[in-house]
């Protein structure tokens, strides 16, 4: 029984996984020569529309070295003040891009046509060059928001037309994909870099791709090099990526139904259920009580949970929480309901 709700992150590898792990052929990626790599790059940018694929070691370094690849130091990236890339990476950005963020604002991490449009600043010698926006699907800190493409279209255009480019943090783009009905190819698609995580919902131990066109992904692996993300015989890890790929895509449905469970049960318990319009594999409760103290109360019984603030927790289902999981988790839950209702 699983019940370790903290994030997707924490899924490990199964026996399928890997044997195909055992059973991958190596090279050294460095010199182009892992077949495995070669392979997971190529098959991860035909899903996704994209010309060329870029295998690295994590979801963050996948963002940073998209923003080091889009923008030259001091250029202005437009971002969403809740988005990943800006809020839990550390400010890399400012370390390695030397790039100035604009933070925007918008429901569901998702900034409209307008706010993008107010935060443009004429080109004049006292503005930064504005040269990239970036979003995020599904949205984390929004709750696991899956964003629909016709919120998305008028916001990519509106920064088109200021000649921006637009990168999309996809580290669970497969959830929104299954959430909306849609393919990740074409949730992709007006977007000029991706990147996808393998290591969330997807059940791999380590890795995300970035997508882009040939020269933007060359310009990248250049980068992905100087923060020391090229790696050896890689195809070992390649090979749990494209198992990921192949097997576990659709099923990201049962981590959302159990979600969606979890939800409607612990709202009937009296929790404040935060709910976005289109739900993933995320669940958050806003307590009146310190998120700290419950998340110990919930750990005595086995059952953890994250904070996403000071009274704000999460939980993420994924491929080791079962229905057994899910029932340990709420009966810990309506235990506690007395003390922890907002
Ligand atoms: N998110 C982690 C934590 O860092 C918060 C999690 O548990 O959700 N983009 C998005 C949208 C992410 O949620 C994450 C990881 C990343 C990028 C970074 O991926 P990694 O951890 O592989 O660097």
């Amino acid at each position: 029984m699983g019940s370790d709700f903290r994030s997707d992150t924490v899924t490990r590898p199964t026996g399928a996984m890997r044997d195909a792990m055992m059973a991958a052929t190596v090279g050294d990626d460095v010199y182009g020569e892992d077949p495995t790599v070669n392979q997971l790059e190529a098959f991860a940018a035909e899903m996704l529309g994209k010309e060329a694929g870029l295998f690295v070691p994590s979801g963050t370094m996948a963002n940073q070295v998209a923003i080091l690849a889009h923008t030259e130091r001091g250029d202005e990236v437009f971002i969403h003040r809740d988005s990943h890339a800006y809020y839990y990476e550390g400010g890399a950005a400012a370390m390695w891009s030397g790039v100035t963020w604009n933070l925007l604002d918008g429901i569901e991490g998702t900034p409209t046509p307008e706010i993008l449009r107010y935060s443009i600043r004429p080109k004049n010698i006292h503005h930064p060059n504005p040269r990239l926006l970036s979003l995020e699907n599904t949205h984390n800190r929004a709750g696991g928001a899956a964003i629909q493409l016709d919120r998305l279209i008028p916001l990519i255009d509106e920064a088109r037309s200021y000649g921006l480019g637009v990168h999309l943090d996809g580290a669970r783009l497969f959830n929104a994909a299954v959430a909306l009905g849609i393919s990740g190819r074409d949730l992709s698609q007006p977007f000029d870099s991706v990147s996808i995580c393998l290591s969330k919902g997807l059940g791999a131990p380590v890795g995300s791709v970035l997508l882009g066109s040939r020269p933007f992904i060359d310009r990248a692996r250049v980068f992905r090099k100087w923060l020391g993300g090229g790696m050896r015989q890689a195809g070992i890890i390649a090979a749990a990526g494209l198992y990921a790929l192949t097997h576990n895509v659709q099923r990201l449905e049962e981590d959302h139904d159990r979600a969606r469970h979890m939800a409607h049960a612990l709202s009937e318990m009296g929790y404040q259920v935060m709910l976005p319009a289109v739900p993933t594999n995320m669940v958050m409760l806003d307590l009146s009580v310190s998120a700290a103290q419950v998340i110990d109360l919930l750990a005595q019984n086995q059952v953890l949970v994250g904070a996403m603030g000071p009274q704000r927790l999460r939980l993420v289902t994924h491929l080791d929480i079962d229905d057994a999981g899910v029932s340990h988790a709420l009966n810990v839950f309506r235990t506690l309901s007395d003390h922890v209702h907002a």
